[in-house]
């Protein structure tokens, strides 16, 4: 070729052979994501590519990622695709200049073959068109490729200023086009989201057949983070990248499995049973020592046991599984229905569900962590055994079972605040769900433990919150915290780290007095 000639010829033709690759698989993407908005079952095959990375990343290099970018886990992930994603488009495109056509082929089709397996192997029930935005796609990129790379054989035998001129503008084209499709696809997806959220709106909230009274001021403690958390503030763990969008009208639960009669609910079904109102603290297993994956809700819903008693509950059975709409599982004990006010739950601190957390239904029950109890976006309950099915954390190395353990925070100071001598209020929380806090201990600079001033007890589900006047003089001082629960057990001191079953040790915050 006349552009190997010279190394800066050959250079150029390169840069352009990648260029094209990027185009191409721009545009296919584009309009991937276009197709994809068009329906509620289809889905943006990056999501489905990084949901897969999700699924199978070991959970050990899962927690460094949650440590590194914290609650922008997510949005890292997405853009290490991209990276990724653009990498290889460029590969593809230099692959398709220099060797020829059918490795353009070959390169968009094994990539069209990762999505269509990211869609395929996904774990919530799809059609078997799902692949559509992926095959659609890959044929577009090909496309432009196959043509793109006939003209760029011949285009560099050209002169160089008209080639680049024309060459640009087509690039320029092809970027155009697909961030149109692909700004088009978002606009599709934001309306459909906004009709989603309007009817939220419209259908709003069964009444509770009985009110539960407000939460008394005396539950509050100075110095102790909020007692209920608002749901602007509650924390938000899962594995959806994006927020599963459910059609309330459409959508059904359905209690499966070891049951004497399978049922299925709607919407309006729920509704028309007893509603009840709850105050339950949840809580994150990846929640570390003085950790803020936690938070305190009233629930309002269904009570699970009145479900299970309609469906009759096998004798053989000892796991309850709960199923999302996007195939998530949690899994708990038949024997942790002990009377506690596990519950599905359409509404939150007086709305109904966010979307982020879970509309229009999800399970809580008190006293599990959340990856064993709490599915959101639920549709369906099966009663099964503990041998016949592991659920969604499982095989990714957490425990069968997760108790919550009991644990104490401070909350003021924050670890390194800088305060002034003379009275300083320390506030913070402590838990032990189901069975409650009797009181919490308080050690200054590794002293005597001294009892806290307990807020007053909403109900054993819940933190508990407490306050310790302190003289603050000046230096360094360190503050530890411990809890006793109300069977008189203290909680302990030893380290543990999150996986597999809960973080445990003492929260101690040092701070600096002027
Ligand atoms: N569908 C679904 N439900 C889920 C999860 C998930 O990944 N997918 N994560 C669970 C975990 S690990 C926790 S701690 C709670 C968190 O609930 P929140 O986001 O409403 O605070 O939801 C649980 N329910
Ligand atoms: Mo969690």
């Amino acid at each position: 070729m006349a552009s190997e000639a010279s190394g800066n010829g050959y250079s150029t033709s390169k840069l352009r052979a990648a260029a094209v690759g990027l185009g191409a698989t721009a545009s296919g993407l584009g309009v991937s994501e276009l197709v994809a908005s068009l329906h509620r079952d289809l889905r943006s095959p990056v999501l489905d590519v990084g949901d897969r990375v999700v699924d199978f990343v070991p959970s050990p290099v899962k927690n460094i990622a949650i440590d590194l970018f914290g609650t922008n886990d997510k949005i890292a992930l997405l853009a290490g695709i991209g990276m990724i994603l653009a990498g290889y488009a460029a590969f593809v495109g230099i692959w398709a200049a220099t060797k020829g056509r059918l490795f353009a082929v070959a390169g968009v089709g094994l990539f069209a073959t990762l999505g269509v397996l990211a869609t395929v192997l996904s774990r919530a029930d799809r059609p078997w068109w799902a692949p559509l935005p992926t095959v659609l796609g890959a044929l577009l990129a090909l496309a432009v490729l196959w043509v793109a790379t006939s003209k760029s054989v011949s285009r560099t035998l050209q002169p160089e200023s008209t080639s680049r001129r024309s060459f640009v503008g087509q690039l320029a084209g092809l970027t155009a086009f697909a961030l149109g499709a692909a700004a088009l696809g978002q606009t599709v997806s934001k309306q459909l989201t906004a009709s989603a959220a309007a009817v939220r709106e419209r259908i709003g909230l069964p009444k509770p057949t009985v009110e539960l009274a407000p939460i008394p001021q005396t539950a509050q403690a100075p110095g102790a983070s909020s007692f209920v958390t608002p749901n602007k503030d509650f924390y938000r763990i899962d594995t959806a990248l994006s927020i599963p969008q459910v059609d309330i009208e459409s959508w059904e639960l359905r209690v499966t499995g070891m049951v004497d009669e399978e049922l299925t609910f709607t919407y309006e079904d729920l509704s028309s049973l007893e509603i009840i109102e709850r105050d339950i603290t949840l809580t994150c297993v990846s929640n570390t020592v003085g950790g803020e994956l936690i938070g305190t809700a009233r629930w309002t819903g269904v009570l699970l046991d009145d479900l299970l008693n309609q469906a009759g509950v096998g004798q053989d059975a000892d796991q309850i599984v709960g199923r999302s709409v996007d195939g998530y599982t949690c899994g708990f004990p038949v024997a942790a229905l002990d009377g506690r006010a596990a519950m599905v739950a359409v509404g939150m601190n007086g709305e109904s569900l966010p979307p982020k957390h879970g509309y229009p239904a999800r399970l809580i029950v008190p006293g599990i962590y959340g990856y064993a109890s709490a599915t959101k976006w639920l549709t369906e309950i099966e009663v099964t055994r503990f041998d016949q099915f592991d659920h969604y954390w499982v095989p990714r190395g957490y425990a069968v079972e997760a108790p919550i353990k009991m644990q104490s925070r401070i909350d003021s100071p924050r670890g390194l605040d800088r305060i002034e001598p003379g009275t300083f209020v320390i506030g913070g929380t402590a838990w032990a769900q189901p069975v409650g806090i009797d009181r919490v201990e308080v050690s200054i600079d590794e002293g005597e433990w001294e009892s806290a001033i307990m807020a007053d007890r909403v109900n054993n589900d819940t933190w508990r919150q407490w306050s310790l006047p302190w003289e603050a003089t000046s230096g360094r001082h360190s503050i530890s915290v411990r809890a006793v629960d109300r069977n008189g057990t203290i909680q302990t001191e030893d380290r543990s780290e999150p996986l597999p079953n809960g973080s445990s040790g003492l929260h101690t915050v040092v701070t600096l007095v002027n």
